[in-house]
């Protein structure tokens, strides 16, 4: 590979995983991690970081340029629980440090752009079941008009300009190395810890709130593979449609219970059940599938299992 990568928002819950899984493919010293703060332990000596604001453009285009980088995964964004409380925050942040980096695009400085969208670009008019890749998007919240205004530039910076930036619609990820912050999809983490510490939960969803969710690796693995396809293969320049699993929280106690048999869920919904009654409840992925050859592994089960070991791990 020609040149380094930075990944921006690498401390996170996604840029965490997605930085010791580039730096195993790539080397250490070929992919630098930066964040506002700093992350876990694992990634901090594990290569170069750089304490970085990702709406700090000079910052950015200085660390660009001292590492010679060519590939950017923008990973920082205010998710949709904690935008809801800082609407210009979110939205300062989700969009400024996108401009920044599709015009680093523009000018030829860097080669190639990863920007995750989720599936809070969805609204109530989109089609709740199995939701199409085209189809009504109108979301309520503001992490989801950055999201969906976002994929318009992306899609106009590649087709005015040539910017070869690539984007999936994440649904909820599920992992144990770091923790979440701030989104409505938090509780199928939150559960797990909680199942294992107090064998008891409550939950911030209705129980009958089924959200589209993904376990972690599967998330990277599609990262990986759709940065790796063929230029030609990647299609849509938006964002794809990427799915998993899809279940309520009362499916994925029932879940738990298989392995701790005591284990009690209560329900309390609080602002964020109306995010997720806006979202759609399962994906359809077909055109990921048919493009680039994405694949899920993990499903209710394997997701489940896996979450209980690792959690345990980690509470020890
Ligand atoms: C959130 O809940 O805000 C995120 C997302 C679905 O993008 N996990």
């Amino acid at each position: 590979m020609a040149g380094r990568i930075l990944i921006i928002g690498a401390c996170g819950q996604i840029g965490t995983e997605l930085t010791l899984k580039l730096r195993e493919i790539h080397g250490n010293d070929q992919v630098i991690a930066s964040d506002i703060r700093e992350g876990a332990q694992e990634l901090m000596e594990s290569g170069p970081f750089e304490l970085l604001n990702a709406t700090d453009e000079p910052h950015i285009r200085e660390v660009i340029a001292k590492y010679e980088v060519k590939e950017v995964y923008l990973m920082a964004a205010m998710l949709s629980a904690t935008g809801e409380k800082a609407p210009m925050k979110a939205w300062n942040l989700n969009m400024d440090s996108l401009f920044h980096i599709l015009h680093l695009g523009k000018e030829g400085i860097i080669d190639k752009i990863f920007w995750p969208s989720s599936i809070a670009v969805f609204g109530p008019t989109t089609p709740k079941n199995d939701t199409p890749q085209i189809t009504a998007m109108e979301p309520t919240t503001v992490y989801g008009i950055s999201k969906q205004t976002g994929e318009r530039w992306c899609e106009y910076f590649h087709r005015k300009f040539g910017v070869d930036v690539r984007s999936i619609r994440y649904p909820g990820i599920i992992s144990y190395k770091t923790l979440p912050g701030g989104g409505t999809t938090d509780y199928a983490i939150e559960i797990f810890h909680e199942a294992l510490k107090n064998s008891e939960y409550t939950s911030f969803l209705a129980k009958d709130a089924a959200l589209p969710m993904m376990y972690m690796d599967d998330a990277i693995k599609a990262t990986v593979d759709i940065m790796e396809a063929p230029a030609e293969k990647v299609k849509v320049r938006s964002s794809y449609n990427l799915s998993a699993i899809s279940f309520t929280p009362e499916i994925l106690a029932e879940e738990i219970k298989k392995h701790i048999s005591d284990f009690k869920i209560y329900y309390d919904p609080d602002f964020r059940q109306s995010i997720a009654e806006s979202w759609p409840s399962s994906i359809d992925d077909s055109a990921a599938r048919e493009d680039w050859g994405w694949k899920h592994e993990f499903d209710l089960e394997k997701m489940t299992s896996t979450m209980l070991e690792g959690v345990e791990k980690t509470l020890k």
